[in-house]
Formats: C-alpha cells, sequence, structure tokens
C-alpha cells in the first residue's frame, strides 16, 4: 500500500467489514462513504457495552445503572460541542439524523420567524433534506424560497445571493457546506458573513462537511448546523443540532412528550430548559454512546489529517478519472475546493449498469439522483455515478474502480 498522510492499513484493521468477500471472490471495495460510512469495533464494542453493562434510560431514575447511562450519554454531547467549537454544550441537540435537525428548524424557528412574503435562500445543489422542509414552510407561509445558482464548473452563483439579499425579504439562509453530489465546498465565511451585515441567520447542512473536514462553529459564526453520526463512523438513527444559544432560548418547542418538560399540568406546560426541551421521549441512548468512540477514533487522527487524505485521494482519481474516454465528471476539478465525492457519467451507460458492473466486481458506488433532483435537473441528466471516499480507502481502491471502468466501457463498446 503506497504511503500517504494516514496509516490506511492500521485504520482498516480497525473495520470487520471491509475484509468482506462479496459477490464470489471479491474483497469488498466500498466507495459509498457519502451514503453511510462503516463502523470501527470501538464503535461497535461501546453499543455492545451499554446493552451488556448498564442498558437503562437516562434523566430520571436514581439507581446506578441509569446514572452510568445518563453519564455516558451527557458526555457525547460536551463531546460533540468541543468537536464543533461550540460555546456551550447546551447549544446541542439529539436528534434521530440530519434531516430531523433540519426540519425542527423549519418546524419551531421557522413558524415563529418567517411570514408572507418572506424569503428563504437555499441552492440549486441541496440535498432533498435541505428543500423539503422549506417548501413546506414557505408554502404554508406563502413566503418563497430561493435558489443560488450552481455554475457549469459546479460552483455557486455568488450573484444570485448578493441579488437575493438586496430585496431586503430574505430571512434565512440554508446551505450545505459540501454538495453530496458534486463535491463543492462552499465559501461558508463569506456567505455567512453577507448574511450577517444584514442580520439574516444561516443553518448550514454539515452532513457531508463535519464528517470530512475541520469544522468550527465560532469560526464560521453559523447560527444552525445540521449533521448525522452514521455518515462520519458512527451509528444510525443519531442526529445532531447545533443552534446558538440566545436562538435556542426564543424557540418553541417541536416534539411534546417526556422529559422536555418540567411542569405539566391540565391546561398548562412549562418546558424543561434547554437543549432537553428539545428532546422529547426516550432518546436513542446506546446509538448517542456508540457516536461518542466515533468522535474519539477522529480525534485521535485528526480532522485535518481526515482532510488531507481525502484530499490526496480525490485528486488521485480526478487524475486517473480524466484519463477515460467518454467520462464527464460533475463538479470543481480542483481537488482543493472539493470534497471526496465524485459523480461521474460514461457515454450513455446508465449509471445503474454501472453500478451492478462495479457491484459484480465487489465495488460499492452509489447511482441515482442522489436525493438531488433539482440539480438533476440542473445539470441535465437523470441520475449519476457517485463514489464517495473515507479514511479508509486507497489508491489501489481507486484503482479497481479505474480498471472496471474500462471493463464496462468495452461491454458497452464505448
Ligand atoms: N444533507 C446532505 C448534504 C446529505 O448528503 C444527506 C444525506 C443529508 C442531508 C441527509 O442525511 P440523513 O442522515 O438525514 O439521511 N446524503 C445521502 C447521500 O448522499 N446518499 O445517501 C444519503
Amino acid at each position: 500500500m503506497q504511503k500517504g498522510i494516514l496509516n490506511v492499513s492500521k485504520i482498516r484493521e480497525d473495520f470487520p467489514i471491509l475484509r468482506r468477500i462479496v459477490n464470489g471472490n471479491n474483497r469488498l471495495v466500498y466507495l459509498d462513504n457519502a451514503a453511510t460510512t462503516q463502523k470501527p469495533m470501538a464503535v461497535i464494542n461501546a453499543i455492545t457495552d451499554y446493552y451488556m453493562n448498564y442498558n437503562s434510560n437516562i434523566h430520571r431514575a436514581v439507581h446506578q445503572l441509569a446514572e452510568e447511562a445518563t453519564l455516558a450519554y451527557e458526555s457525547t454531547r460536551e463531546k460533540i460541542a468541543k468537536f464543533i467549537n461550540a460555546r456551550f454544550i447546551e447549544e446541542i441537540i439529539f436528534t434521530r439524523n440530519a434531516t430531523e435537525a433540519i426540519n425542527l428548524i423549519s418546524y419551531t424557528w421557522g413558524s415563529l420567524n418567517i411570514n408572507q412574503d418572506d424569503i428563504v435562500v437555499i441552492t440549486e445543489f441541496e440535498h432533498h433534506s435541505n428543500i423539503v422542509p422549506w417548501q413546506i414552510l414557505t408554502h404554508r407561509k406563502g413566503a418563497h424560497l430561493k435558489y443560488i445558482g450552481v455554475d457549469d464548473d459546479g460552483y455557486l452563483r455568488l450573484k444570485d445571493y448578493q441579488k437575493y439579499l438586496e430585496s431586503g425579504r430574505v430571512k434565512l439562509v440554508s446551505i450545505s457546506e459540501m454538495s453530496n453530489v458534486l463535491g463543492t465546498i462552499v465559501q461558508l465565511k463569506e456567505i455567512i458573513k453577507i448574511a450577517h451585515e444584514k442580520g439574516i441567520p444561516v443553518l448550514v447542512d454539515g452532513a457531508q462537511s463535519v464528517p470530512h473536514m475541520p469544522v468550527d462553529v465560532q469560526s464560521t459564526d453559523c447560527d444552525f448546523l445540521a449533521f448525522s453520526a452514521h455518515k462520519m463512523l458512527g451509528p444510525t438513527g443519531v442526529g445532531i443540532l447545533y443552534v446558538k444559544k440566545e436562538i435556542l432560548e426564543k424557540m418553541p418547542p417541536f416534539i411534546g412528550g417526556g422529559d422536555m418538560i418540567k411542569e405539566v399540568h391540565k391546561q398548562k406546560t412549562m418546558y424543561n430548559d434547554i437543549p432537553y426541551k428539545f428532546e422529547a421521549g426516550t432518546p436513542n441512548i446506546a446509538d448517542v454512546i456508540g457516536f461518542a468512540s466515533a468522535i474519539d477514533y477522529l480525534k485521535a487522527i485528526g480532522m485535518d489529517n481526515v482532510r488531507q487524505h481525502e484530499l490526496e485521494i480525490t485528486q488521485y482519481a480526478l487524475n486517473a478519472l480524466r484519463g477515460v474516454e467518454g467520462l464527464t465528471i460533475y463538479g470543481p476539478l480542483d481537488s482543493h475546493h472539493r470534497g471526496g465525492v465524485l459523480s461521474f457519467n460514461v457515454g450513455d451507460i446508465h449509471p445503474h449498469d454501472l453500478a451492478t458492473i462495479m457491484n459484480e466486481h465487489g465495488v460499492a458506488i452509489r447511482s441515482g439522483h442522489h436525493c438531488a433532483q433539482v440539480l438533476m435537473e440542473r445539470l441535465d441528466v437523470s441520475a449519476t455515478s457517485r463514489a464517495s471516499f473515507y479514511i479508509y480507502n486507497t489508491k489501489e481502491e481507486v484503482d479497481i474502480l479505474i480498471n472496471v471502468l474500462h471493463q464496462a466501457r468495452r461491454i458497452f463498446r464505448i
């Protein structure tokens, strides 16, 4: 294995699934990390340990198991706050996934602050989870949803943004820091600064950025940040929502029920303090606890090193893909402006056919619209193939991807 910034062979030993043989005699080449990442033994063990040794509900009973579970659950919150450099632990809310985190904001903050004729600004490359909640809200309120366009190189047309802001009616900007199709990394600080000059808050969809690069909410000064544990070595079923304390304190509750209250009377309820006010019902205790081990794992590697490793792999893959005749790559060609997500099409091979051939060789890529149909319309395609990388991927795996691509071209005579 070629030497890089990370000790990838050692990292791979921590992921038993990477030893799997699939489809006959092929070693698994897992290149679908933008959908979900694999889990290291540390995460699997932490979840097992909870169920074997201290399974209990949290925040209620005084017995020892409940105390241990509450402590482990709350210490994950603390780790997350540090990981994204939040000023206060109570700025971190647990949800089921990034999607629910964005919906929470649209239903609570959005209901209170978006009114008729107001504008919510998003971009043409958003995932459906950062489009549909705003459609629901703006339709309900008689407000408008405007899209910052994407240019032919995969960058945002910031002139659109300036134009919307000049209208004086924009009340929220909600934007993905990294596109899950194009890989484009946006100039977040600049975008947030311009919005804040006009007093407009910004929600960042960090589902693809937080797992892959250093993210610092104080440095970007974003008002809301949403991401999912399962895309960063953690379990499924855990989403994270960061909200600036002064905004969170004014937000009405989302889901009502146990744990989010202080007192309930026949006709009225006093809500719990933040963040518990936003966490009704028994949460996903085991998986939140498991997520702490994922954060420890990533911190030990260092997020700068994660980013550097993916830069190297992405640059290597970009160079190799550009050598494949008939291939179209979507998104920026400069790896410094993109993450480790590569979407492409080869001649008129349907992406599902290509993904099927890849699968026959043990290569897991994704094909389809990637929950970004607005972007597919903009690109004038119905689907793309997509390879996406993480800390355990190697240049050798990119070589296998390219080899199978050539075989597919021969099968389809391209
Ligand atoms: N935002 C972006 C930018 C995403 O890429 C995704 C998931 C989400 C939000 C939603 O995350 P969830 O955990 O709530 O589902 N993206 C993908 C993908 O690219 N392929 O499968 C899921």
